[in-house]
């Protein structure tokens, strides 16, 4: 049967609304599996620390930081990359990129960088389109009772939950969101009884 994967963001006022557990079994109780999770901030530039100061190697003398000019330390000493691995306002750019131009694109990037976020990456047959169908309209005025935003959410700008909206979207999403080797496969006990 098909197997696809998708992308879930259990987005800021879920999380404050202490909403993560409940969206969470509502896709585990469907049968779906877990393949990836993280809790995290995503920043705007002015919210970042500071980058790391670039100091000039004690040894040579230059800056040989990865990825500066010659691409290594010129002494061939293996350099250390300091990296700030809290996610910045880009990552929303690329996942809302057909927004941008949008009236409401700056509150909503207010609103995603608000709180911490939950990006769940879901797997299971027709994963994508079912997810849809459970986290229902983008309008919470007319999503259905029964559906994640139907029950949980007021407000289109609050709309507790993001899900991919294709097979192709969800590929994009999932490689903004994780790392390869963040999505980890497993083979579920339950199989031939969600299945058949
Ligand atoms: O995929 P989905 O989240 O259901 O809707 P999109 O049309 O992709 O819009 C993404 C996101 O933008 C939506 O979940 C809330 C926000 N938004 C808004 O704040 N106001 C609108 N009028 C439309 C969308
Ligand atoms: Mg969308």
């Amino acid at each position: 049967e098909l197997q696809e994967k998708t992308l879930v963001l259990v987005k800021p006022d879920a999380v404050q609304r202490r909403l993560v557990g409940h969206v969470i079994q509502r896709f585990e109780r469907r049968g779906f599996k877990l393949v990836a999770m993280k809790l995290l901030q995503v920043a705007l530039p002015t919210q970042l620390p500071p980058p790391p100061l670039r100091v000039p190697c004690s040894r040579c003398h230059a800056e040989c930081w990865e990825g500066g000019a010659k691409g290594g330390h010129p002494l061939g000493v293996p350099t250390v990359t300091l990296r700030c691995h809290q996610a910045d306002r880009g990552l929303l750019d690329k996942h809302y990129q057909q927004l941008q131009q949008k009236p409401f694109y700056p509150a909503l990037l207010a609103y995603m960088t608000s709180g911490p976020l939950v990006a769940m990456v879901w797997e299971g047959y027709n994963v994508v389109r079912s997810t849809r169908a459970m986290v229902g309209d983008t309008n919470s005025a007319t999503a259905a009772a029964g559906t994640i935003r139907g029950d949980f959410s007021m407000h289109v700008s609050r709309n507790v939950v993001h899900a991919s909206d294709s097979v192709e979207t969800a590929q994009r999403e999932i490689g903004f969101w994780f790392q390869r080797d963040e999505l980890v496969a497993w083979e579920s006990g339950d199989r031939d009884y969600t299945y058949g």
